[in-house]
């Protein structure tokens, strides 16, 4: 019983060091989530990304502030098929949320921030 305590202990670890390893590239990005569809950015926030999660037919795009350049926009340019759409690299984002195209107004998710 002590021995099989110690290889579960041991997995465990072994699966904490992956995580760690896979984490360092995409530690500072933050996403911006309406339903399905995500902003987020990446590269010390330099880049914005739109993801469209949802075979709707609404488009998603994400709106975006950065240093000198406010009400940005990137649409994810083939829908909801495999790919996201993004814009950079340019000066740092100061926020970025994810939104969806509708006929009336379009929703969006919560505002993510560059907390640099
Ligand atoms: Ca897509």
């Amino acid at each position: 019983m002590q021995r099989l305590r110690t290889k579960i202990t041991v997995y465990g670890a072994g699966t904490a060091l992956l995580a760690t390893a896979l984490l360092p590239g995409v530690a500072s990005a933050l996403y911006s989530w309406y339903g399905a569809n995500y902003s987020f950015d990446s590269s010390s926030w330099s880049y914005v990304w739109a993801c469209d999660g949802e075979s709707d037919d609404n488009g998603a795009y994400a709106k975006y502030d950065r240093n000198g350049a406010s009400n940005q926009r990137v649409d994810d340019p083939n829908g909801s098929q495999a790919g996201c759409g993004g814009v950079g690299p340019f000066s740092p984002v100061y926020r970025h949320h994810i939104c969806e195209s509708q006929f009336w107004s379009d929703p969006c998710g919560s505002w993510v921030y560059n907390p640099g």
